[in-house]
């Protein structure tokens, strides 16, 4: 019997705008690798469930204020909290499927006005995903999805801006993709691009950002 260590999981982020499918991806995608009996787990951020998760949730529901600067650290502390656990998980090959990431920290502080470069410092060093599904929409296909809801950022110009942000974020392991696929259409592409994405990084070491 081979004593080589497991083949580890692989991080594979979903990024993109408000309404542009993400969770619903993640979720099938989730599933679907699950029923072939694959290691895997559906992370989001911001992760609510902690302490800073609700000081953010509290932010996004304009139930309370905070300076730029402050609630970008907030959001960059709260993916920090998950890292021992994400490595861990990496590292016995579980494959993690994340809903946003640091892309969209950096989208959503400099889409403010903050400087672009500040804004990927607080992340620097966080596991590198390998890939990242960016689910492209444009606003006004978005927008047909129903309203956007009622958190802070949730308009049609705000959104507009974070767009343009983050094409300015592409790195290697970026995935375009048509978010106005048919949803079932959508995934079949997804899932074809994950299996390679975890073939692949089986035996790669776990990269930092940026
Ligand atoms: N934020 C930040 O500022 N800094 C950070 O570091 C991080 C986040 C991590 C969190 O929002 C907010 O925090 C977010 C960024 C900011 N603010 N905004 N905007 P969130 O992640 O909790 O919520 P969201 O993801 O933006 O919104 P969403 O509505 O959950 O979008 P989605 O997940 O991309 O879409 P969905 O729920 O999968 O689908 C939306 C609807 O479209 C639904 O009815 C689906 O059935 C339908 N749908 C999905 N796919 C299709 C296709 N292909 N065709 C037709 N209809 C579809
Ligand atoms: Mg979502």
């Amino acid at each position: 019997m081979s004593t080589s260590s497991l083949a580890r999981g692989a991080l594979i982020v979903f990024e993109g705008c408000d309404r542009s499918g993400k969770s619903t991806q993640c979720l099938m995608l989730v599933e679907r690798l699950k029923a072939l009996g694959k290691r895997v787990q559906h992370l989001r951020f911001p992760d609510r469930s902690t302490p800073t998760g609700q000081k953010i949730n509290a932010y996004l529901a304009n139930a309370s204020e905070m300076q730029d600067d402050k609630i970008h650290q907030l959001f960059s502390e709260n993916r920090w909290e998950a890292v021992p656990s994400m490595l861990e998980a990496l590292k016995n090959g579980t494959t993690l499927v994340v809903d946003r990431y640091a892309f969209s920290g950096v989208a959503f502080s400099s889409a403010k006005g903050l400087d672009l470069e500040w804004c990927k410092k607080p992340d620097a060093g966080l596991p590198a995903p390998d890939a990242v599904i960016y689910l492209d929409i444009p606003i006004e296909a978005a927008m047909k999805r129903g309203d956007f809801g009622n958190e802070r950022y949730e308009t049609r110009a705000f959104q507009e801006k974070v767009a343009a942000q983050y094409k300015k974020l592409q790195t290697p392991s970026w995935m375009m993709m048509d978010a106005r696929l048919p949803i079932d259409q959508l995934q079949a592409d997804i899932f074809n691009i994950a299996s390679k994405v975890i073939a692949d990084a089986q035996n790669a070491p776990v990269g930092k950002l940026w």
